[in-house]
């Protein structure tokens, strides 16, 4: 079905960055398509006018269940979540239901490395594409750090590897999706307001191993129980980060350095041998998380043809991603540290680990079901005071209670200059939310500009 797409109905669900690009691939393909999302034209910006230029068909604020019925082959974006009932009802009718990432994998040719987590998976997608790139590899670089497969695929770019960074959500609606070697970098609580529980959720990452089989390789957390629960019956070989030194292959982490040790535990019980050794002291990762991390990227560059000093050559240049852990300005000697993309507690807490000096702490936007008192202890620690943005405010101001001062900020202005206020020269202000940020902005990129903006206007 989906090698020869011709006069199929095809409809395309969901009209973000997703939705743009596989209408353009599918027009392509000479698919009728047909695109729906719960949005009006209004609130789609230039979208809809460039759909109907491509000959697609629209269907938009609401999605009727005729049109998924109807068709031939439904694709969802990740954000459209597969118990919506139309999806059901689709399947219930026997059209077959599939995500975009799965769709365009289906037309890669070259091997695919998948990087998944709760954290740091942007980042280490970045990193790693710098490392196999510096190695001399034509690289694409895509999933959901911003740029979806099927454009790749559609565009017909020549590389030698792809890396993706694959989201729960895609994983949700993977079914033959095999990537040649996958890395699973945590797995913490997050996304409970769309998955049941954490176990479900947990197993959505655990379906990145799914397919692959012993000429794959696996790249896991040594030192994370859900990652080794939801990955106990994987078939391909495993590489652990931070595992049990000297039993595991993989790598471990000593100060400033990386080692990498030999696949197989030699007989005699000993350590595996040392096969490489790279050095992190020029990285931007100064917390424990950004370091396994960046572990992680090692193995799955060495696993997937990266050369020894091609990964070296990217630790000691990549500077990190914007929105992470990003320090916008110094002044009067208070770091002001945009971490935008802390969308989960976890997230906040890896950010916490990151400094040593103490924090003001700006949170809060809409909350995905968060327990926010597993911060309460570092929060006790590290923090001089927390400002409160958005609707979970009054959850994280209960959450903290007699534990921090706190006080609450209209807009990222006023929790700016509240926050610099409480700051002496030495200590970190740090935006990490740990929620979503939708209730005030467009996306974290959005709510980050924002934070930019506040720290400009302070000086
Ligand atoms: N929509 C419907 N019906 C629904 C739900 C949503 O029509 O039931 C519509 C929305 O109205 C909207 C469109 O779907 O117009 C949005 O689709 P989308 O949410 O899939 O967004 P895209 O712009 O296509 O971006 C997606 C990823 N978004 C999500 O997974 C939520 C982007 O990851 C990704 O970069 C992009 O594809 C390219 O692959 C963002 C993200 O927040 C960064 N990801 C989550 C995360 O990292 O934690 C998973």
């Amino acid at each position: 079905m989906t090698r020869n797409l011709e006069n199929r109905r095809v409809l395309v669900v969901g009209l973000g960055m997703t939705g743009m690009a596989l209408t353009r691939f599918l027009v392509k393909k000479k698919a009728r398509v047909t695109v729906t999302d719960q949005r009006d034209e209004s609130q789609l910006g230039t979208r809809p006018g460039q759909c109907r230029r491509m000959g697609a068909a629209l269907e938009l604020g609401g999605h009727r269940d005729r049109a998924f019925t109807e068709a031939d082959l439904v694709i969802i974006s990740p954000g459209v979540p597969l118990t919506i009932p139309p999806v059901a009802a689709a399947r219930a009718a026997g059209v077959p239901v599939m995500g975009e990432m799965e769709l365009a994998a289906r037309y890669v040719r070259t091997p695919i490395v998948a990087v998944t987590g709760t954290n740091g998976k942007t980042t280490t997608t970045a990193l790693l594409g710098e490392m196999l790139k510096r190695s001399g590899k034509k690289v694409f670089v895509g999933g959901n750090i911003g740029d979806p497969l099927i454009g790749h695929v559609d565009r017909e770019e020549d590389v030698d590897v792809v890396v993706l960074e694959v989201s729960s959500f895609q994983l949700d609606s993977a079914e033959r999706f095999r990537p040649r070697v996958g890395v699973l970098l945590n797995i913490t609580p997050d996304h409970l307001d769309r998955y049941p529980d954490f176990t479900a959720y947990a197993r959505a990452k655990g379906r990145l191993f799914r397919n692959q089989t012993e000429d794959h390789i696996a790249v896991l957390n040594g030192e994370d129980a859900a990652v080794r629960t939801v990955t106990r019956t994987v078939r391909s070989r495993r590489l652990y980060f931070s595992g049990r030194t000297g039993t595991e292959a993989g790598a471990t982490l000593s100060g400033d350095r990386v080692f990498i040790y030999g696949e197989k535990r030699p007989a005699n019980g000993t350590a595996p041998p040392l096969k490489e050794e790279f050095d992190l002291a020029g990285t931007p990762f100064t917390g424990q998380y950004g370091r396994e991390n960046a572990a992680a990227a090692c193995l799955a560059a060495l696993s997937s043809g990266a050369r020894r000093e091609g990964v070296q050559s990217a630790l000691n240049t990549f500077r990190g991603l914007p929105h992470r852990l990003e320090t916008v300005a110094v002044l009067n000697g208070v770091r002001m540290v945009n971490d935008s993309k802390a969308t989960n507690v976890h997230a906040v807490r890896c950010a916490l680990a990151a400094f040593e000096a103490p924090l003001v702490l700006i949170m809060g936007g809409r909350d995905k079901g968060s327990d926010f008192t597993l911060l309460r202890d570092a929060v006790a620690r590290q923090a001089r005071k927390v400002i409160l943005l958005g609707e979970a405010a009054g959850i994280i101001r209960e959450a903290f209670w007699n534990v921090v001062p706190m006080e609450g900020a209209e807009d990222m202005e006023g929790a700016v200059s509240a926050a610099f206020r409480a700051a002496v020269p030495g200590d970190v202000v740090l935006l990490s939310p740990g929620c979503a940020s939708f209730d005030m902005f467009t996306d974290y990129s959005h709510r980050g500009e924002a934070f930019r903006k506040a720290v400009e206007a302070l000086s």
